[in-house]
């Protein structure tokens, strides 16, 4: 660990100077402009924040450090034997912006298996003191907190660290944090649904098959699922609600434990990650709706329009950046062609893809109507066995863990200020309006 610890310092050495020469010699140029429709409608489309990790483009989607995700499942190492990207090795590129070697991956897969069992005890005390009907979500959100006890950062903190040290304690809560997350979300799981059965690590498995072992779920296929889930879902960019949570409670020196949280329970929201299992519950809905089996597209169309009538959103359908059907929703069809082809839900979910967008386009209103990468994941999930679709954004929560702590590492790293935007009151655009319209009368 402490190789990729110094590799990370480096890299993150040489950026901070750089972006320092940047701020220095071009501070004062603009990168683009605010109107008030966008200070009204969500923040779209304005520039105010850096993150380093990934990168969104509308056409395109996601690259993480340059790479789509075709890219990363060709070029990612792989466990032995297996097909799809070690999410480890995403965790290495975004941290620090290279392809790892399998020798790099197989060291941090080594390292979680480790921390993994430092989980303390009180964490579980605190899960089982929980409603067991609780969701998931929430379950998670506490189980982590609790956590917090073993922040490095907080610790070194009140200690009187100085604050160019301050990403040293933070990766190691990263690393840590990370290590622990699939055991406490397999704790929740095990708890809730399989009668309290635990499964304990196995220190010989990588991060994702460890997770799969963890809840019960043994089988080839179901860890490939779970390599090919946890790398998908990992990061978009800094701005969506999860990483954008994490990262501003994190720039008030909130350690890990904290910001980590709190970007969860943005993730809990259904307009964001609980759109997962908002999918398959609209879609089983439907299913007892039209009494079972395989609907038509003409019976689909008639309960999408009878959703939108009621005044609902199509869960999965839909983006804030996206405006291309969405590659992570891509990659998980492709897995889904290759492996279960004849899957009943999974044919419902590539009839839903034909019907929906024409019928979004027709509002005329929905700026995206293509499919996101809810509107598939929970089709495969339910197929491999895994039927309790209200613990699926727990999952997203578990790979989401992978970006949004490696951005708090260069957050740390890079000296990020605490973030504290300008909020206005609709008189002071009421104003601003009159001024602005009074300004172009004396000049016409
Ligand atoms: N169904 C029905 N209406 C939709 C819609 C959908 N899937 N997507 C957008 N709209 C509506 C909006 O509600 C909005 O309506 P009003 O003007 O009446 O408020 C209008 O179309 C314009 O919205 P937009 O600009 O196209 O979309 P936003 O950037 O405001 O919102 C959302 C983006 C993802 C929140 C939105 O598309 C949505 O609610 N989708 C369904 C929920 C979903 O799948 N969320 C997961 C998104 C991906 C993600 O974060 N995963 O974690």
């Amino acid at each position: 660990m402490n190789q990729l610890k110094e590799k990370f310092a480096e890299k993150a050495g040489q950026l901070a100077a750089e972006i320092k020469t940047i701020i220095k010699e071009n501070g004062d140029q603009e990168v683009g402009k605010v109107n008030i429709a966008q200070i009204y409608g969500g923040m779209r489309g304005v520039k105010a924040l850096v993150t380093e990790t990934s990168s969104l483009d509308p056409e395109e989607g996601i690259r993480f450090r340059g790479y789509s995700i075709p890219e990363l499942r060709e070029k990612l190492p792989k466990a032995p034997g297996g097909v799809e990207p070690l999410p480890e090795g995403l965790f290495y590129l975004m941290l620090v912006g290279e392809l790892p070697t399998e020798e790099e991956v197989q060291m941090i897969s080594a390292e979680f298996a480790k921390r993994v069992q430092e989980v303390p005890d009180h964490v579980f005390k605190t899960l089982d003191g929980l409603p067991v009907d609780m969701h998931p979500m929430t379950q998670f959100s506490i189980g982590i907190l609790s956590m917090q006890t073993e922040s490095r950062f907080a610790k070194a903190y009140r200690e009187g660290i100085s604050k160019k040290d301050y990403w040293d304690p933070t990766f190691e809560d990263v690393i840590t944090l990370l290590a622990g997350a699939p055991r406490v979300a397999a704790y929740i799981y095990n708890r809730k649904y399989r009668d309290n059965q635990q499964i304990g690590p196995d220190p010989n498995l990588d991060w994702a098959a460890n997770f799969a072992h963890m809840l019960g779920f043994d089988s080839d296929r179901f860890k490939r699922l779970m390599r090919l889930y946890l790398t998908i879902h990992a990061d978009h960019e800094g701005g969506n609600v999860s990483a954008h949570t994490t990262h501003l409670v994190g720039s008030a020196l909130s350690d890990a434990y904290l910001s980590y949280t709190s970007g969860m329970n943005g993730l809990a929201g259904p307009l964001h990650g609980l759109a997962n299992q908002e999918v398959i519950r609209w879609i089983l809905e439907m299913k007892d709706a039209l009494g079972g089996g395989m609907p038509t597209k003409e019976q689909i169309a008639n309960y999408v329009k009878a959703t939108l009538e009621a005044g609902k959103v199509i869960p999965g359908y839909g983006h804030a950046v996206l405006r291309k059907p969405d590659p992570r929703y891509v990659a998980q069809m492709e897995f889904a062609k290759e492996v279960m082809p004849d899957d009943e839900l999974v044919n419902i979910v590539w009839m839903i893809y034909d019907v929906v967008p024409p019928i979004l386009q027709a509002t005329g209103k929905v700026k995206n109507p293509w499919p996101n990468v809810d509107a598939h994941s929970g089709s495969l999930l339910v197929q491999h066995g895994m039927q309790e679709y209200d613990f699926y954004t727990v999952l997203f929560g578990v790979s989401r863990a992978l970006g949004v702590l490696a951005s708090l590492c260069w957050d740390r790293a890079l000296g990020l200020p605490i973030e504290r935007p300008k909020s206005v009151t609709t008189d002071w655009v009421k104003h601003t309006v009159e001024e602005s319209k009074a300004e172009q009368f004396f000049t016409d």
